[in-house]
């Protein structure tokens, strides 16, 4: 797919020489491809593959925008973008073009931009040619050499800042026989935002740069924003089609482990180059490069797109979904076939099947609350969260919780069962895996008090024999 070597320094002194006998590199022989227009359209989609068969000059516009929009549930952010979106739009072309590139700056815009395209060969990667002032419009010209999957970002300083309030996005450089014919073509872009504010607090919330240079983001995102690739807005499939991912990473600082819970790619151009490397878990995507993974999908269901650097995932925003259709293949994945009792001899397990142990008295509500604090700690914030609001389309939230506060009992079923099925909890649709909780009845009492009366709800405490009597009337 590539050409070789020597092609390609012929090719560059033929450029080199037609320059110097017209006196300008726009006119380098251009009058004879075909002009176009590059479609631009907003992530995750990405424009249709090129189908021509020869190289064109394809004019791309894009401009930049500075706008504020929500980083998650109550956080705003002040991005700055290509084309109003994060990432910027996907441009695609074909190894061969002729790009002619237009960088506007919005009049409403506050500051100069540029744009350095990794795909350019020459000074900056066209970031000196296309310096711009709000509301003027830049041009230059670049000659696509190499095929690949490239980033692209604004170069203005401060580098790093532009860098960190979203300005960055992917150009494909097709390969002059195209890519493979697949099904859906998707484009995610991870980044790393830092704020003044801790993950999830409230407000408008200023870029700060004391985080960024200690690379400690409050959020590592998808496309933008913490949900953007969740719940509605996730990526779609049907069983049995193919499904290509271009993923890149904006950074400005980190590396990411970039995985699909549930499946394996099948193929991966390892940081978006033409090395193709088979049956890969995950893929390292580092900032400033890319990577294209294609797999086919053999199940339905919801499979959840991370940063494997987990905490990333479930704490700072790095998760998106792929939701597919279709029927069930029980020769590939059975679901789950049994739920035994595993009680090694001699063992005895937490729950409390028999008699409670001997209690010298209830335990007052304050109490209660005490030590269900420390059980929502360590078996539910990772899913719920600290603050009771769980993650929008993932998990449902419990403060405030109308579901919750409307059948106490489901609830403490749920726990000891665990939680299954759709649910609709604040208006959103929840229909997820919550595991049993394997709490005993002491420990269910204290958690439920605890989540009942935190975060704004209130209610009464939950006793023990509350808990006894639902464990009871549920087995069976
Ligand atoms: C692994 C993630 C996870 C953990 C850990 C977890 N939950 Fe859940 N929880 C969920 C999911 C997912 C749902 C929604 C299930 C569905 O869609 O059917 C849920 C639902 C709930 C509900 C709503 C059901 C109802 O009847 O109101 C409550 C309450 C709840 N969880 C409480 C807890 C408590 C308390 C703990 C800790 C003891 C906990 N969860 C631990 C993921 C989790
Ligand atoms: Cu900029």
């Amino acid at each position: 797919m590539n050409m070789n070597v020597t092609n390609r320094l012929l090719f560059s002194c033929c450029i080199a020489g037609a320059a110097l006998s017209l006196g300008g590199m726009s006119q380098a022989g251009d009058e004879t491809l075909p002009v176009e227009e590059a479609v631009l359209v907003a992530p995750p989609l990405v424009p249709p593959p090129i189908t021509r068969k020869r190289p064109a000059k394809v004019i791309v516009n894009v401009t930049v925008k500075e706008y504020t929009a929500e980083m998650t549930d109550g956080v705003e952010y002040t991005y700055w973008s290509f084309g109003g979106t994060v990432p910027g739009p996907f441009i695609r072309i074909r190894q061969g073009d002729l790009v002619e590139f237009h960088l506007n700056n919005d009049p409403g815009n506050q500051l100069p931009h540029n744009i350095d395209l990794h795909a350019v060969t020459g000074p900056g990667g066209g970031a000196a040619a296309s310096f711009t002032a709000p509301g003027h419009s830049s041009q230059f010209s670049f000659k696509a050499l190499n095929q690949g999957l490239y980033v692209y970002h604004c170069a203005t300083a401060p580098v790093g800042m532009h860098i960190a309030n979203g300005m960055y996005g992917l150009i494909l450089v097709e390969p002059e026989a195209g890519l493979p014919k697949v099904d859906r073509e998707y484009y995610v872009m991870q980044g790393d935002f830092y704020t003044v504010g801790r993950y999830g607090e409230k407000g408008l919330q200023p870029f700060s740069q004391e985080k960024a240079l200690d690379e400690r983001p409050d959020y590592v995102v998808f496309n933008g924003a913490v949900g953007a690739l969740a719940g509605d807005k996730g990526l779609t499939a049907s069983v049995g089609e193919t499904v290509r991912l271009f993923v890149g990473n904006g950074g400005p600082n980190l590396v990411s482990s970039f995985h699909v819970i549930g499946e394996i790619f099948d193929r991966v151009y390892i940081e978006g180059g033409d090395r193709i490397s088979h049956d890969i878990q995950t893929t390292l995507v580092p900032a400033g490069g890319s990577a294209i993974t294609e797999f086919k999908v053999d199940v339905p269901g919801t499979f959840i797109i991370v940063d494997h650097s987990i905490f990333r995932a479930f704490n700072k925003g790095a998760l998106g979904m792929l939701k597919v259709a279709g029927a069930e293949d029980k020769l590939i994945y059975s679901g789950k076939e049994r739920d035994d009792v595993y009680q090694p001899e001699g063992q005895v397990t937490g729950i409390a099947k028999t008699a409670p142990p001997a209690r010298t008295g209830a335990l007052s509500k304050a109490e209660q609350m005490k030590l269900g604090e420390q059980i929502y700690s360590r078996s539910c914030y990772a899913c719920h969260q600290s603050n009771g609001e769980g993650l929008a389309g993932i998990f449902p939230p419990l403060a405030k919780a109308d579901y919750l506060l409307s059948n106490i009992d489901r609830a403490i079923d749920g726990l000891i069962k665990g939680n299954e099925g759709p649910m609709v909890v604040n208006g959103g649709t929840y229909n997820q895996i919550m595991p049993p909780q394997n709490l005993n009845d002491e420990d269910t009492a204290n958690v439920m008090t605890f989540i009942l009366n935190s975060w704004g709800n209130e209610h009464d405490a939950v006793s023990p024999e509350r808990v006894a009597a639902v464990r009871s009337a549920g087995a069976h």
